[in-house]
């Protein structure tokens, strides 16, 4: 048995440009490219060990013991890894979160991203970053973004590629200075009714309003390049407030309705909108939850969050962060 751990930390990532509903649920091929934010708040960290006398593999999530869909769905993931690699041993992996509970800040993305960059170290797979965001898209699409800090655009892909997994990763958005803040009102700390994959199955097969969004966020997202070359805070905040709520009307007009907007979401938009007539630079996106994230330069940051204190008390303050790292690698 060898005691080497591999330690690798990540962040998780908001879209300004969402990816919602898969072409490819087993190569977890989108149907569109989306754009995001890596935030510098709330790490997940993952350590690995590799046991060759174990039969499976273990995973302790936040000190408990993890079960069902998410074990299946991590383990799964080992199974690829190990495929990839051409080895047998099963692994012992420790997930620490630090996003407080409910904070509607995605962990699946930056826990896939931290274990794909441990596993591939742990079982001996040179990656390049390109290759490690096309792994870690296979636990979870999101989790592509994450390797790469700043803004993250991951490419969609082609479908009549010869091979169209390669054709899927994301890359760093470098052309761009623009210093944005994104302000996390927090309103439930509740676990979410309907999981996004679920939720993005229903959207894909039976919303009238599912194609309509995806051929908007495709025009969307040039537009949206072309505002971030030239530091337009207003008009890529503009953009992806209207991208988000897009894809929630896209959910709430499927059957059976997707709804992750609550009342209390309503009067978040309601009061950034009220900002905004005030002339405060301020836009909301919202993702598989009620929480409501507020996009503003990164100058306005506090009084942004001071403002949004006056509709909820629970405000956390994120700005631009790293890509996924290794921590340590020791034995
Ligand atoms: C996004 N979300 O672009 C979108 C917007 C939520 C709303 O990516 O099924 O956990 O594991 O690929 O990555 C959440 O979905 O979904 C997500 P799977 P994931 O951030």
């Amino acid at each position: 048995m060898t005691a080497r751990e591999t330690v690798a930390v990540a962040h998780p990532n908001i879209a300004l440009i969402k990816y919602w509903g898969k072409r490819d649920e087993h190569l977890v091929l989108p149907f569109n490219d989306s754009l995001s934010l890596t935030l510098d708040v709330f790490p997940t960290t993952t350590r690995i060990r590799l046991d060759p006398d174990a039969t499976v593999d273990q995973f302790v999530i936040d000190g408990r013991a993890a079960r069902g869909e998410v074990l299946h769905r991590a383990t799964e993931f080992l199974a690829l890894v190990r495929e990839r690699a051409a080895r047998q041993e099963r692994a012992v992996v420790d997930t620490r979160n630090t996003v407080p509970l409910g904070a509607g800040l995605a962990s699946s993305a930056s826990g896939f991203a931290a274990l794909a960059m441990a596993a591939a170290q742990a079982y001996g797979l040179s990656l390049s970053a390109t290759q490690l965001s096309r792994l870690a898209r296979r636990g979870s699409g999101s989790a592509a973004r994450s390797v790469f800090g700043g803004f993250v655009l991951w490419h969609a892909g082609d479908p009549d590629a010869p091979d169209p997994d390669l054709s899927s990763y994301a890359e760093a958005v470098t052309d761009t200075r623009l210093d944005t803040a994104l302000v996390a009102v927090v309103l439930d700390a509740g676990p979410k009714a309907v999981s996004s994959r679920e939720a993005m199955r229903c959207t894909v097969a039976t919303s009238p309003l599912y194609q309509g969004w995806v051929t908007d966020s495709r025009a969307d997202l040039v537009r949206m390049r072309t505002a971030l070359r030239n530091g337009d805070m207003a008009c890529v905040g503009e953009i992806a407030e209207r991208n988000a709520l897009g894809m929630h009307r896209a959910m709430e007009a499927a059957w059976p309705a997707v709804r992750y907007r609550s009342p209390a979401s309503h009067t978040v938009l309601h009061h950034v909108r009220r900002l905004r007539k005030e002339g405060v630079g301020a836009w909301a996106t919202m993702d598989a939850g009620p929480n409501v994230k507020v996009l503003c330069a990164s100058a306005d940051a506090e009084q942004v969050a001071e403002r949004m204190r006056e509709v909820t008390a629970r405000v956390v303050v994120a700005r631009s962060g790293p890509g996924a790292r290794l921590a340590a690698v020791t034995s």
